[in-house]
Order: C-alpha cells, then sequence, then structure tokens
C-alpha cells in the first residue's frame, strides 16, 4: 500500500494535467441512469475522485467541471449511426459528370456517448465514431474530399489499399498535413488488388487521434455482382478510447458503442451470416469469441483465404481485420466479446473485480440474437438491455 503522503502527490500529480486534458479535449460523466439527462454542472462542484481500475491505489480524478449535455435526440442520432455501421449501411457519394463518386468526409469535434456513464469530446468523421462506411466497387473513380475542422493538423490513410503513393496520407511524406481550417482532396481509381474489408484512418499524431475516434470502415465489392452467399452481413469494429486523462485505452467500443450499449445483431434461423470485423484500436489486440457457434475464417486483411479454416475466437492484431462466417442454426442470444477479460471491463471504482465486488461489465461485449425469421427487426437493440431483461428464451 503506498502512504497517503505518496498518495496525495500521486493525486495532485494527477489533478493539473486531468483538470488540463478534461478541458480541452475529453469530458463525461459518472453515474447516471441509461439515456438520463440533467443540467450541468456548476462552475464550483467539487471534482469526483475515483480510483483507476487497473491499480485501485492509483487515484484518478473523474473532472464535474465540464459536464457535457447530450440532447435525447442526439443520443438517438448516434444509436442510428451506431446501427448503421452493425448493417453495414455506406454513406451516399455525389456522382460527378464523369462517373466519379466523390465522397465528403469532414474531421471535427463533438461530444459522443461512449457507454450510458461515460461521454468525451471525441475527434471524428462526419459527426460519428467510428466514421461512415465507405463501400467501393473494383472500376470505381473515387475522390475524397477531407475537411479538417479539427484543433489540429491531420490526414487519411486507405489502409490495405494498394493506391499511388500521393493518395497514401502520410504526412510529409505523401502530402502536407491538412492544416485546421484546411481540406485535400484524396483521388484514385478501385482495383481488384483493392477488394474486401478494409479500414480508413488518421494517419498524422496517430497513436492520439486514433484514440480520439479517427477510423472507419471501407469496403471493396468486386465489379460484377456475384450470387452473394451470405443472407446477413454484419460489420462490428472495435475502437478504443482513453478516458480520464489515463494514457492507456480504458474504454472498448463495437461500432462506437462500450457495453451495456453496444448494439446486439439479431439474425433469422438457418441464415448464412458473414461478420466483417475490424479492429480500429491504436493499441490494443482482441481476440474475439461467439458462443454457441463454431464459425469459418473465410477472410484476413481482406484476402480470402484458399483455406478457410474452423475456429470460434479470431485474434485481431490492431488494424487487422478478419471476414468470419457461420450458419445460424443454434437459437439463442449467444455472447460475442473480447475473450481479453479486462477489455470487457468499464472503468470504475470496481476495479477488475474481487472476492466482494464484480467488475463494472463493460467494453467490447454484446450478444447475436438467433431468432425465428419473424422477430428479427434491424432496429438498434442495446446488448446492456437484453441482458438486464432476457427475452432470448421468450422468443424461441
Ligand atoms: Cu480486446
Amino acid at each position: 500500500m503506498k502512504s497517503s503522503k505518496k498518495k496525495f502527490s500521486k493525486i495532485k500529480s494527477w489533478i493539473l494535467p486531468t483538470l488540463f486534458t478534461a478541458g480541452l479535449v475529453s469530458s463525461f460523466l459518472i453515474g447516471r441512469a441509461v439515456h438520463s439527462q440533467s443540467p450541468a454542472a456548476p462552475a464550483n462542484t467539487p471534482a469526483v475522485t475515483i480510483p483507476h481500475r487497473a491499480d485501485a491505489d492509483e487515484v484518478v480524478l473523474y473532472s464535474q467541471l465540464d459536464n457535457p449535455f447530450i440532447p435525447r435526440k442526439e443520443i438517438n442520432r448516434q444509436d442510428l449511426a451506431c446501427n448503421d455501421i452493425l448493417h453495414g449501411k455506406a454513406m451516399q457519394p455525389r456522382i460527378l459528370p464523369d462517373g466519379t463518386k466523390e465522397f465528403d468526409l469532414t474531421a471535427s469535434t463533438f461530444i459522443w456517448q461512449l457507454y450510458n456513464t461515460a461521454r468525451m469530446t471525441v475527434w471524428g468523421y462526419n459527426q460519428q465514431v467510428p466514421g461512415p462506411i465507405i463501400r467501393l466497387k473494383v472500376g470505381d473513380k473515387v475522390k475524397f474530399v477531407v475537411k479538417n475542422e479539427l484543433p489540429q493538423e491531420t490526414t487519411v490513410h486507405w489502409h490495405g489499399l494498394a493506391v499511388p503513393n500521393s493518395e497514401d496520407g502520410v504526412p510529409d511524406i505523401t502530402q502536407k498535413p491538412i492544416p485546421p481550417g484546411g481540406s485535400h482532396t484524396y483521388a484514385f481509381r478501385v482495383t481488384s488488388q483493392m477488394v474486401g474489408t478494409h479500414l480508413y484512418h488518421t494517419h498524422f499524431n496517430d497513436s492520439f487521434q486514433m484514440d480520439m475516434g479517427l477510423h472507419g470502415i471501407l469496403i471493396v465489392e468486386p465489379a460484377e455482382k456475384t450470387a452473394r452467399p451470405y443472407d446477413v452481413e454484419a460489420i462490428y469494429e472495435m475502437g478504443a478510447f482513453k478516458i480520464a486523462g489515463v494514457d492507456q485505452e480504458n474504454v472498448f467500443t463495437l461500432d462506437g458503442k462500450a457495453f451495456p450499449e453496444a448494439p446486439v445483431l439479431r439474425v433469422p434461423k438457418g441464415a448464412r451470416v458473414l461478420l466483417r470485423l475490424v479492429n480500429a484500436s491504436a493499441e490494443n489486440q482482441h481476440v474475439m469469441h461467439l458462443h454457441g457457434y463454431t464459425f469459418q475464417v473465410v477472410a484476413l486483411d481482406g484476402n480470402p483465404l484458399e483455406h478457410p479454416y474452423k475456429a470460434n475466437t479470431i485474434d485481431l492484431e490492431p488494424s487487422q481485420t478478419a471476414d468470419v462466417a457461420f450458419t445460424a442454426n443454434n437459437p439463442g442470444c449467444w455472447m460475442f466479446h473480447c475473450h481479453i477479460l479486462d477489455h470487457m471491463i468499464n472503468p470504475g471504482p470496481q476495479g477488475e473485480g474481487n472476492e466482494t465486488t464484480p467488475a463494472n461489465m463493460g467494453g467490447l461485449m454484446t450478444f447475436i440474437r438467433v431468432l425465428p425469421a419473424g422477430q428479427v427487426k434491424d432496429s438498434y437493440e442495446a446488448a446492456g438491455a437484453l441482458y438486464s431483461s432476457p427475452t432470448c428464451n421468450r422468443d424461441l
């Protein structure tokens, strides 16, 4: 145990940087009910101290001085954006006279609800985290008009795509970084090398900007429409954030939301399901595990495998993608989660759990519900709502 003197100096060493961080880029609130709203705390509200989950002796300051309020309408918009990611709904481009598909990506700061008790000023594309899905076809001529409304320079990198070097998004090597208030247009033709599940992300001050939310999913389809071997295609992007001024990723999200708000995937019994999995965390690998099934790993980093293999966990290093497939023949509510188990915990006073107190369940945890066809809806369902009031068995 640390002495109280030592502890005080530890607290002191946190206060200034954390207040600075909280005021500048990161703010969130603790202990609210799901989607509840309350006015911002008065300026003289004392800050709340809560032990960091990784080390109960270490104290992290959770500032209430910058207590962001999000209207219900905005929370609904964010839930819908997250649900669109899950269901692979892509953004629509402008079609230019020569047939070029032109996409707008605006990087800006906004308040995002990571889960019911944590909100943060994130940096993201088009007011959502992850950014909108970009879906391209081989042969497409594409342009991306990237506007920078961040307080810092940025670039965009098309991860896994063999674009011309000038379009690669590496600052001071292939382009000048895009200054705050500036814009830059990327242009390339989509080739067969690009087919598959990929991501796009910032490449400026990467470790910081990735953890702030500047990433999204990019899917390239073959030129010819082929008979789709799958009835359901869904996407889970694993993201990571640093809240409370810590220097290690401590909130992990599926399609932008941590459990209890991570979205549930509902699929009809018997459907052939393709899950596109993308690890957009800057610093952490994820070992995603599906209960109740053996799936086939059919593609890695966008490349179809010559010999797909069977597994029930898939290990994704930062920036790796995998496509896994299964036939939904086992009805029920099946957990889908990261098997690095502290990625299934949200920060809080409970820490990692002990003999008397369970941890604050959160992070990379959701369900895949296999239901009779008539009961499948595409609307957003938060994993926590299902967890606290299980209806799976009743539905079967
Ligand atoms: Cu993980």
